[in-house]
């Protein structure tokens, strides 16, 4: 009986941990977030020469530390190709999978993963040298392609090709500087990835203007953050950090009046930012969790244009990234 009881509670003691996997205690105790980036890709996750990482996804790993830990620094970034990165996130060697990863079906469902929301909308697209002289992707027929492992890439350029009735020689690569490296050199004809990437890659090339992005994009490529399925309470944060990020944006608060806001602000910026109602509480979080994001990483718009848009050298327009009531997909629910 005694030992029924052990056994019981020794069991439930099992399943509650099973069932909590606390990544919020694990990440407070540590004192810092593990997130996983690329390797390096202008815009996106790259390290300068100090060791500094910037990027649109690298401002989700510091919108999380920031919102956890108050700090946006306290982020151990995880340089990781394409065919690396679930393992990394399953294993927990990271909380979070930041790099510019599409949320698909099979990657959603089978991966014992959950994407968290789109911090890009992409779709795929094809770069090829102009002296080739080809200016759409039907002419492609028997091109060698130039494309990285483990990636959507791959299988929508098979889906492609099929379809179109074209055929091609895939060459692989495992990194964003080796693909671009095999292309440079003229190992392939094409080299293929979201466009976003294409425009990151065009500007570490020797020379950016003898380059060609073709008009096809033939995929639709929604990027977001990703974490481990069964910790709900880590979703709800890395979720909802990002949607405070676009919510900010919506509601006109940035890093530079974000102080003004928390003070004499709409009841909406009020919410957002923890002077009225509990929304960090609901998280496990201090009440100036999106307070803290955005005044450490700003808004969404202020990510984008600093990483990817006009203040950047990648010069990416809004487009489908602008906000839902300016034309594009961008849309937090409402912080209430
Ligand atoms: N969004 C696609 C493609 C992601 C991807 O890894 N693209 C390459 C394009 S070359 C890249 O960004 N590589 C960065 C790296 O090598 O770390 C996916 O999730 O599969």
């Amino acid at each position: 009986m005694k030992f029924s009881t052990i056994l019981t509670g020794g069991l439930t003691l099992c399943l509650a941990i099973g069932a909590q996997a606390a990544t919020l205690d694990d990440v407070k105790n540590r004192g810092m977030v593990s997130c996983g980036v690329s390797t390096g890709l202008a815009g996106f996750s790259q390290k300068d020469e100090n060791g500094m990482w910037s990027g649109l996804d690298v401002d989700v790993c510091r919108a999380v530390a920031a919102a956890v830990l108050g700090d946006d620094t306290k982020v151990q970034y995880k340089p990781l190709t394409a065919k690396e990165r679930f393992t990394a996130l399953q294993s927990g060697e990271i909380d979070l999978l930041s790099r510019n990863t599409t949320w698909t079906h099979t990657r959603d469902t089978s991966l014992g993963l959950n994407f968290a929301g789109v911090n890009y909308y992409d779709g795929q697209g094809f770069m090829v040298s102009k002296k080739i002289g080809v200016t759409t992707a039907l002419e492609l027929d028997g091109a060698a392609v130039c494309i990285q492992a483990g990636t959507t890439s791959e299988l929508n350029l098979a889906d492609y090709f099929r379809e179109n009735k074209l055929s091609y020689t895939a060459i692989t690569f495992d990194t964003a500087d080796q693909t671009r490296a095999g292309f440079e050199s003229g190992r392939c004809d094409v080299l293929t990835s979201d466009q976003s990437q294409l425009y990151a890659i065009r500007i570490g090339l020797k020379n950016p203007a003898d380059a060609l992005v073709l008009p096809e994009v033939i995929s639709k490529e929604p990027l977001g953050p990703v974490v481990r399925q069964g910790d709900d309470e880590w979703f709800n944060i890395t979720r909802w950090s990002l949607m405070a990020m676009v919510e900010a944006e919506f509601l006109a608060v940035d890093s530079s009046n974000v102080d003004n806001a928390m003070k004499n602000g709409s009841p909406s910026q009020k919410r957002l930012l923890g002077s009225e109602g509990d929304a960090g509480d609901k998280l496990g979080l201090d009440a100036n969790w999106a307070y803290n994001i955005v005044k450490l990483v700003g808004n969404y718009g202020e990510s984008f244009e600093r990483n990817v848009g006009m203040d950047s050298p990648l010069k990416i327009a809004r487009g489908q990234n602008a906000q839902w009531n300016n034309g594009g997909l961008m849309y937090s629910a409402p912080i209430r």
